[in-house]
Order: structure tokens, then sequence, then C-alpha cells
């Protein structure tokens, strides 16, 4: 079993919506259990302004799952939230994110853990914080050095 950190952020079509049923699908996952799941977050959004604030949030999960099998159950939920790239860091009804699985560092073709944005996104280091303050990376980073670096002050808890 191996404790897998994943975010999951919308911008489109009643962005809490899709972010809480993502969390239900969370649930669901094949040989798997959500542990953890954070508040949600408003947040600005990354890259091209011209588009709406996010709701982020992000769930642990304890899993049997290889990384890859577990990227293709987050990719078939964001299938099913009727997924669409639009243009390049635009927005999005679900994205979800593999930002950690254990201690491992994964790098393939599919697949990069940690997630190589993961510690200059507040809308990351905030819930995991949340979640999980002693968290340490693969490389020992941990979670408290991210926070000196990424400061979290611009995201809007938007659940008690
Ligand atoms: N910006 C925010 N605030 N939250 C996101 O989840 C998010 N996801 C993205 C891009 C477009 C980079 N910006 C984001 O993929």
């Amino acid at each position: 079993m191996v404790n897998a950190y994943i975010g999951l952020g919308s911008n489109l079509d009643d962005p809490k919506k899709h972010v809480r049923q993502a969390l239900g699908e969370l649930k669901q996952l094949p040989r798997s259990q959500l542990l953890l799941s954070s508040k949600l977050y408003l947040s600005k959004p990354v890259g091209p302004q011209d588009q709406d604030d996010f709701v982020n949030a992000v769930a642990m999960v304890i899993t049997e799952l290889e990384p890859l099998a577990l990227l293709d159950e987050l990719q078939a939920i964001e299938q099913g939230h009727q997924r669409i790239r639009e243009r390049h860091w635009g927005p999005r009804t679900l994205d979800l994110d593999l930002l950690l699985f254990g201690d491992q560092s994964i790098n393939n073709s599919r697949l990069t853990v940690p997630h190589v944005e993961l510690g200059n996104r507040d809308f990351v280091v905030g819930p995991l914080f949340e979640l999980c303050p002693g968290l340490i990376l693969p490389n020992g980073t941990t979670l408290q050095e991210l926070l000196q670096q990424c400061p979290i002050d611009g995201l809007i808890c938007i659940d008690a």
C-alpha cells in the first residue's frame, strides 16, 4: 500500500460541483481507499489571466495500484467530466494531477512524480499543508520549506 496525493482543479461549469463529485469518485477507485481530502480553495489562475478563478483541493489515497494504473483511473474520471483541453493552460472542467506517489520519483513519457510544479503552486502547497504539514518530498525537501518559497495567502478557503 502506498500513500498517493492527488490534486484536483476546475474552473468551468460549476467548478465546486466538479471537484466535489470527483472526490466522491476517488472513493470508488479500485484497490484503493480515500483517506483524506482537503477543504476546497479558490485560487487565481496560473497561466492566462482571462479565465475564471479555480476551485482546488488535494486528496490522499492509499492504493495497491501501480502508478500508471492509478493515472489511467484518474484520466478516466477526467474524461467522465467531459474534460476538454481547449488550449494550453486554459480553462478546464476537471484536472486530476498525481502529485506524489509514496516516496517514489517517477519519470516516464506519461508521468513525472513528484509533479514538476508542485512546489510552485499555492493551490497545491496550501491544501497539502492542511492535510499533512510534516510531509517530506522524496528529495528531502520539507513542506515547510516549500511554504517559505510559495506563499499561500492568496488562497481563499471556500468550505469551512
Ligand atoms: N491555476 C489554478 N489556480 N488552479 C489550477 O488547478 C490550475 N490548473 C492549471 C493551470 C491552467 C496551469 N492553472 C491553474 O492546469
